[in-house]
């Protein structure tokens, strides 16, 4: 049902945004072209059905409410919500909170990784909205359902019976699918404007009656490629691929995008008369995912984030930071890897050593990327501030609202998963089994 509802979601989209089909296209070729001069190199990090098939959406909610909602209509197709991002605290602030619902075990990643980043409107955030502004915003959200209870209830059974029969299956995905179009309603220009004001975030969850899909992201094996060739195509990209400089093996995420033109939409004046408006609030992103890291990993990946200098010196200090070589990446302890006991290694009268690295370095085991199935705040904030026309007004003597992983769990009334804990037993697992396979205590 996951990946059904992924490639229907796909097909709305590329009707809605025809820009969008470009990008699939153009991702098509890239990823045809890395498969044909290695296809094993190629698919180290997914298969290439996988790959192909793979999107992340984001989606924008207006309450705790409707976040529950959302979580309810996720859950029915195996998706968990899975981190804690503040987009508050960003270099361009955005008043929201964010989680991605995304499936987990290995065999449903690689069945299909459909993942949603998922934000939700902090009304009560004073730096944003002041008393006035967060009531009347309050009360048009409380009026509106983005769900409808049928779609709601046949998500609960999906969840309670670990799916659907058939025809029940059909149309949860035609309703879900619905729930997240574009919708034909009339816009509230002067309320959308006065969102606006604020910030177009704010608008574009608020301002309107509806939820929609804002993004839909396919997934690339060479982004550098794929920046270059759609240039040439004429879409005009954002000036830069965020997240980890290319060349040497691939960690974390890196994405680019590019804004699509305005849409058509309805708006109803003060005086209630309609008039043909357009808003531009959609756009179209491509990313390319490597190795999940560990803390230490982490803590480079940051430390490198924080750094400030030329694109030149950041190259140099990323290089300096990651080894080029995956291998190396993964003895020096900066990735997740699962660690597979290498059977056809030659005999040579050696007995394994008691130590990962070492293991590796000899042949006795070989590290496979535990892909990185999550999202980047710094890309995320990024992405948001290229989709904005402006940065809104904030009040800067005002105070935030206390929204954290916990409220987010309370909100969703679900379990609310750490991503590094996800990767750290995916690796420790493998450890344990390639110790007991070589005869070595636990490493
Ligand atoms: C979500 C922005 C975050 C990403 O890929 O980092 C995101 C949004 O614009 O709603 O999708
Ligand atoms: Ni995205």
């Amino acid at each position: 049902m996951r990946a059904r509802f992924a490639a229907a979601l796909s097909a709305l989209y590329a009707t809605e945004v025809p820009a969008y089909g470009t990008l699939v296209e153009v991702a098509g070729e890239v990823n045809a072209a890395v498969l044909a001069a290695d296809p094993q190199a190629a698919q180290e990090l997914g298969s290439i059905e996988r790959v192909t098939a793979e999107r992340h959406g984001a989606i924008r909610v207006g309450t705790a409410r409707e976040l529950a909602q959302v979580g309810q209509v996720f859950a029915a197709l195996g998706m968990r919500p899975v981190g804690f991002y503040d987009l508050r605290e960003a270099g361009q602030p955005v008043p929201v909170v964010s989680t991605a619902f995304r499936p987990v075990d290995d065999a449903e990643l690689a069945a299909n990784p459909f993942r949603v980043f998922t934000s939700v409107l902090a009304t009560d955030d004073r730096r944003f909205f002041d008393a006035d502004l967060q009531a009347r915003l309050e009360a048009r959200l409380a009026e509106r359902e983005l769900f409808s209870p049928a779609l709601l209830d046949l998500a609960a059974r999906a969840e309670a019976d670990g799916g659907l029969a058939p025809d029940d299956a059909d149309a949860f995905v035609v309703a879900a699918t619905a729930a997240f179009a574009l919708s034909p309603e009339p816009v509230d220009a002067a309320w959308y404007a006065e969102l606006e004001r604020v910030s177009g975030v704010a608008a574009d969850i608020g301002g309107v009656g509806s939820t929609h899909v804002n993004h839909l992201t396919p997934r690339v094996l060479d982004i550098d490629a794929l920046y270059a060739r759609m240039t040439e195509r004429g879409v005009a990209m954002i000036d830069a691929i965020q997240g980890p400089p290319g060349g040497g093996a691939p960690v974390l995420l890196r994405q680019t995008s590019f804004r699509a033109l305005s849409e058509p939409r309805a708006m109803r004046d003060p005086d209630g008369s309609v008039r043909a408006g357009a808003l531009r609030v959609r756009f179209g992103e491509v990313e390319a995912r490597g190795c999940a890291v560990t803390p230490a990993g982490r803590a480079r990946y940051d430390a490198w984030m924080a750094a400030e200098g030329s694109a030149a010196d950041r190259d140099a200090l990323w290089r300096r930071l990651f080894p080029d070589e995956a291998d190396a990446q993964a003895a020096a302890g900066l990735t997740q890897v699962r660690w597979v006991p290498v059977a056809d290694r030659p005999r040579d009268g050696a007995t394994p050593p008691a130590d990962l690295a070492r293991l590796l370095a000899d042949g006795w085991v070989r590290a496979e990327p535990v892909v990185y199935e999550d999202f980047l705040p710094a890309s995320a904030a990024g992405i948001f501030a290229s989709n904005l026309d402006g940065t809104g007004e904030r009040r800067a003597d005002a105070g935030g609202s206390s929204r954290d992983a916990g409220w987010l769990a309370d909100a969703l009334g679900r379990e609310v998963l750490d991503p590094a804990d996800l990767y750290a037993a995916a690796s420790t697992t493998s450890a344990a089994e390639a110790a007991r396979a070589l005869g070595l205590p636990p490493l």
